[in-house]
């Protein structure tokens, strides 16, 4: 089930399959609902986003970061669930990234038309740590390159319970999301929903 796909990268097919995720995640969402982001250029952002943990990532006109407060309730983003914190912490730890102690989870929500192109993740401070990356609901298509624009670029299936780790020599790789495809999935409905896991600081 360990499918290594590049240097410092790796799937865990089906590491996820925990029942206590829908409500952990309900937890959340409940507290911190889902909202369409700006980006820097006015534009606004197809995937729905909101965070949990000490720190949540937030775009507006003034640009991308790392916030302690929702600027939506302008309270702190819920805690990060115990649960999620240890399933991001156990996955980095096969894929060999021991002591990840993350301090922010951005949730995105991805509905039929929506896709995510290819992007760094550049904004956290600490780029030693990995990232763990949950999918949930819908099946979607990532694009995994390299830490150059122009390096060729892979596509692998996501499903249901899989996690994506990568750090190291993969930790600044250019990826995306394909656009996501119509479907119904009995977690999410029509809506795939993914957990990012990051050290901000
Ligand atoms: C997603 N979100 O599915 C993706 C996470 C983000 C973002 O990219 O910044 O919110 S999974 C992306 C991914 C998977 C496998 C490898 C790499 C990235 N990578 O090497 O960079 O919503
Ligand atoms: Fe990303």
């Amino acid at each position: 089930r360990d499918e290594p796909i590049g240097p410092g990268a790796m799937i865990l097919r089906g590491f996820a399959h925990d029942p206590a995720i829908p409500a952990a995640l309900a937890q959340v969402t409940g507290t911190a609902p889902f909202r369409h982001m700006q980006t820097p250029g006015g534009r606004q952002i197809g995937v729905e986003m909101t965070n949990c943990g000490a720190l949540g990532w937030v775009s507006d006109r003034r640009g991308y970061r790392y916030e302690p407060l929702d600027p939506l309730t302008g309270r702190p983003w819920p805690p990060m669930p115990a649960r999620l914190r240890q399933l991001a912490a156990e996955a980095a730890a096969r894929a060999g990234f021991p002591g990840f102690q993350p301090d922010a989870c951005l949730v995105n929500r991805y509905v039929p038309g929506v896709r995510m192109g290819l992007h760094q993740d550049r904004d956290e401070a600490d780029m030693a740590a990995p990232i763990v990356s949950v999918s949930l609901g819908l099946p979607a298509t990532f694009q995994f390159g390299g830490p150059d624009r122009r390096d060729p670029v892979a596509r692998h299936a996501l499903a249901h319970g899989d996690v994506v780790v990568w750090g190291g020599p993969a930790r600044l790789n250019w990826h995306g999301i394909l656009t996501l495809r119509k479907g119904e999935h009995p977690l999410t409905g029509a809506a795939r929903i993914n957990l990012t896991f990051r050290r901000a600081r």
